[in-house]
């Protein structure tokens, strides 16, 4: 038993991801270390003052290595937790590995969607201790109770017992059995704001691109369906919290911290019709007056008219979603079977609404041809006011369907194409879309869609309704990768000229 509290460093490695301009930096988007926020507040409920923990993100607390080195030293943490997204591998690395220099006995450990997926992650990186798999709240929880109980050295005698991590012996690295999703939801705690410094996380961008102080809401974790590209986080259940115990949520935050404005960042939120009536007449009722932001993917054909009105009711003013092709063979090949004609009057119903509504489409997929990747495109004419109108290209993860069966499409997968950003020129070439194709197409996108002046005037109006000027100014310049400094003559009246 340690006779002082454990001090915890979790780590979450975001360096720059949109802008890639030091110039720039403070436009780039960053969101709340939101399961890294979890596993502190679950950890705070189970063990009380035997604890304590900080969490930073790199891009918001460092400005270089040498300011890692300065809190690797003067906090001196037991154990230190590192969150992996596969952008970042790199950078897990070398926080990992400089971690291990300056506390040669502390514990190491790694957790988040990319252990999941990737378990060579030990052998990369022999300085980690412990991998965690999947959801990580009860496994962090076991390790750290038994590291502050016995100890490190019996805790790693003790690892074959605990389900859900990697680790290595004598050079081999050993997977136990998986631990299985939680079903109650609603027993977490709330994550734990109090172990983040909101205010500086306001000096960059949030999920919905303006400044305002961000709650993220995590309100299932699961999808059930199985579109090939997707990776499984939490599994292919669907696990829900109450909308009770998520309006809980909201009411806590909104009062403790002021925070007003919320995004919701489940796979699938829109899965139970019921709950999400449920939740949205909580809303209506009971208050308080917030904004609702959908910043992933929602899938439009599972919402109607009337739930699209109630969810505009409760507070939606920022909705993102997902048809990823046009193409219905696609839409069956990639087994996500949108419907493609709910979705075009479900998108047009939402700009109709004045929400802030974006739409996501992929081009790369295995037998997809130049014609279907140009027809997807095209499907923007259909809209005049979407504000962001997505156009990524397909990026084969680890872990996904894609992934393991792409030798059979004859798709030979370069690695720093799935490590790049989705909205990067980093294209996965296949045998039927080559890269100057995808260039072709990017170019008839930009002139076409993005740089389009009326789909912008139009936005912009929609924008007006819930921003003021300097948001949109910040929007906008990462849209358009430079400093926006008057609305008008550099957006408006620019895309203007371009087009
Ligand atoms: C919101 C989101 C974003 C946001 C915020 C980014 C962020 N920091 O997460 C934005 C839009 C910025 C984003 C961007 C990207 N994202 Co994203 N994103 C998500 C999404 C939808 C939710 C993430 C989340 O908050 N989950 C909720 C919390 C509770 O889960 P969690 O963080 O995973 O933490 C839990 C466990 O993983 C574990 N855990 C996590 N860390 C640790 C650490 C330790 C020590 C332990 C013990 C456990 C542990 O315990 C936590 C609690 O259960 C996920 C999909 C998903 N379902 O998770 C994709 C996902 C994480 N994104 C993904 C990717 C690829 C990206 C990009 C790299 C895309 C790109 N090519 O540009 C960029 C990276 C940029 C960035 N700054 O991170 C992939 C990751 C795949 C992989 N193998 O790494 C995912 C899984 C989706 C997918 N396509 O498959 N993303
Ligand atoms: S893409 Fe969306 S609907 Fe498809 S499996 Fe992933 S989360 Fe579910």
């Amino acid at each position: 038993m340690m006779d002082r509290k454990a001090r915890i460093l979790l780590i979450d490695p975001t360096d720059q991801w949109i802008t890639n301009n030091r110039v720039l930096k403070h436009h780039d988007q960053v969101m709340l270390p939101i399961g890294l926020m979890y596993l502190s507040s679950y950890l705070k409920q189970q063990m009380g003052d035997q604890i304590d923990v900080k969490i930073v993100s790199t891009i918001v607390d460092f400005n270089g290595p040498e300011d890692l080195e300065e809190l690797l030293i003067d906090y001196a943490p037991d154990i230190v937790g590192v969150r992996c997204v596969i952008f970042y591998a790199e950078q897990v690395k070398e926080i990992v590995a400089t971690a291990r220099q300056i506390l040669p006995d502390a514990l190491i450990v790694a957790g988040g969607p990319n252990v999941t997926f990737d378990n060579e992650n030990l052998q990369r990186n022999p300085d980690i201790d412990i991998l965690v798999e999947g959801e990580g709240e009860e496994i962090f929880y076991d390790i750290v109770s038994l590291f502050v109980s016995k100890g490190k050295r019996t805790l790693m005698l003790r690892l074959p017992l605990i389900e859900g991590v990697m680790y290595k012996r004598e050079g081999e690295v050993v997977r136990n059995r998986p631990r299985k999703v939680m079903q109650d939801l609603d027993r977490l705690p709330i994550p734990d704001y109090s172990a983040v410094d909101l205010k500086a996380y306001q000096a960059f961008l949030n999920y919905g691109y303006n400044r305002r102080p961000m709650g993220i809401l995590f309100t299932s974790r699961g999808c059930p369906f199985k579109c090939t590209y997707c990776h499984e986080v939490f599994g292919k259940g669907f696990q829900a919290r109450s909308p009770r115990n998520v309006h809980a949520e909201i009411v806590y935050l909104h009062d403790t911290y002021g925070i007003k404005d919320f995004s919701i960042v489940d796979d699938n939120f829109t899965v139970r019709k019921h709950r999400v009536e449920e939740f949205t007449d909580i809303l209506i009722n009971e208050g308080p007056k917030v904004n609702l932001y959908f910043p992933n993917g929602v899938r439009a054909d599972s919402l109607n008219d009337e739930l699209l009105e109630r969810m505009r009711k409760a507070g939606t003013i920022y909705m993102t979603y997902s048809l990823e092709t046009a193409s219905k063979r696609l839409q069956k090949f990639i087994k996500k079977h949108a419907d493609i004609e709910e979705l075009t009057h479900i998108v047009k119903r939402s700009c109709d609404l004045n929400i802030i509504t974006n739409l996501c489409i992929m081009v790369g997929f295995p037998t997809e041809t130049v014609q279907e990747a140009r027809e997807t495109l095209e499907y923007y004419k259909n809209f005049d006011k979407i504000v962001l109108p997505y156009y990524f290209s397909v990026k084969y993860y680890p872990g996904t369907e894609i992934y393991h069966t792409a030798q059979n499409y004859d798709i030979n997968i370069v690695e720093d194409t799935y490590k790049a950003p989705y909205h990067g020129y980093e294209f996965q070439e296949t045998p039927l879309i080559s890269r100057r194709d995808y260039e072709k197409l990017n170019q008839w996108y930009l002139r076409n869609v993005y740089l389009n002046s009326d789909r912008i005037k139009n936005a912009v109006s929609i924008l007006k309704h819930h921003f003021d000027d300097e948001e949109i100014k910040d929007m906008f310049t990462v849209f358009f990768r430079r400093d926006i400094e008057d609305l008008d003559r550099d957006v408006l009246h620019a895309t203007a000229l371009a087009s």
